[in-house]
């Protein structure tokens, strides 16, 4: 069958090798489960029904920094564009690519719009947004990996001076050990006029930070429950997602909010994928997920760790969340 020009111009690759982002599963929930207290990593939330959920997230009224980093980009994408002239757009975490639309707006209208690489363990949302993006942006590549951000990326498509962005906070998903490995990698694919935009949530009033992951509606409650139906599905696992409450905490000593599935009664649970019998005694959790705040210091500090200079901080007027552009130190 052949393929129009327009088809050809959106390719989707796979970079976290065979198997696709779920690979990984039974391994990491065999260790995860195994630890006291016990843990499974973040990024198995997002299967299809996991990654509508978290869009659900971005609209409460609870969950500020959607919102808000969709404003900041706003005020400053023509900016950031006409400084640093790109015409490749790297994105680690895409989703949606909603708010990536402002960035890529801004670059055409600068005339510069060429290349889009999204990177995400999403599949299916990567693949509808790479296509809708085709259609919405005439004649820009879309390149989308199907990967997630822990890996170093290699292989990416090069193309002219690039803008490689990290949005929404996410990298708060890793340990201050990890996001400074992150950033070494983003450092290294760093070239001397490629620049990097970083968002990330910031410190603030606790009731703040609890509410917005304690939302009223209990969306987010609904999607910490998704990842033992994620489990459930690929691993063969036996969860009963009522049996966990939902519980989400400021952790000040840790600067970060910790999300947990907490047993409501003692049971155990069959995984027959990986032949294992999970007990949980009344009161025990899973943490899911936690999401690092930061002060401008941290990021700053954390930058430099990794071999990359701020040059352009940008913040809310109510300093909640930030923008920062960086540059690679040579
Ligand atoms: C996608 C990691 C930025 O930490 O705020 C939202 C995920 N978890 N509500 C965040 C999330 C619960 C979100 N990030």
């Amino acid at each position: 069958m052949p393929s129009s020009k327009r088809e050809s111009q959106i390719e989707i690759s796979h970079h976290s090798g065979v198997g696709g982002p779920f690979a990984g599963l039974a391994e990491d929930v065999r260790k995860g489960l195994a630890k006291t207290p016990k843990e499974l990593p973040p990024k198995y939330f997002y299967d299809a029904r996991g990654a509508e959920l978290f869009e659900e997230i971005c609209e409460l009224p609870e969950y500020y920094p959607t919102r808000t980093e969709r404003a900041l980009l706003v005020q400053i994408a023509d900016e950031i564009v006409s400084r640093c002239q790109c015409s490749a757009l790297v994105e680690f975490g895409s989703g949606s690519s909603r708010k990536t639309r402002i960035l890529l707006d801004a670059m055409a209208r600068a005339a510069l719009l060429d290349l889009y690489v999204p990177i995400d363990v999403s599949e299916d949302q990567l693949r509808q947004t790479a296509y809708a993006l085709g259609e919405d942006y005439p004649g820009l590549r879309v390149h989308g990996v199907v990967g997630d951000f822990g890996q170093p990326v290699e292989g990416l498509p090069e193309g002219g001076p690039r803008l490689i962005v990290f949005l929404g906070g996410t990298i708060g998903n890793l340990t201050p050990d990890e996001a400074i490995g992150f950033l070494r990698n983003v450092a290294r694919m760093l070239g001397p006029e490629d620049r990097f935009l970083l968002g990330t949530d910031l410190v603030k009033d606790v009731v703040v930070l609890e509410q917005a992951y304690n939302d009223a509606a209990g969306v987010t409650a609904a999607f910490n429950r998704n990842i033992l139906l994620v489990i459930n599905r690929h691993l063969n696992a036996h969860f009963d997602p009522n049996r966990f409450e939902h519980l989400a905490f400021y952790n000040r000593d840790e600067s970060r909010i910790e999300m947990h599935l907490v047993a409501r009664e003692s049971h155990q649970v069959s995984i027959d994928a990986v032949s294992l019998t999970v007990g949980f005694v009344k009161g025990e959790s899973i943490r899911t997920e936690i999401s690092c705040k930061y002060t401008r210091e941290m990021v700053e500090t954390m930058l430099e760790e990794a071999g990359l200079r701020l040059i352009r901080w940008n913040m809310d007027e109510n300093r909640l969340f930030a923008l920062s552009l960086s540059e690679a130190v040579r």
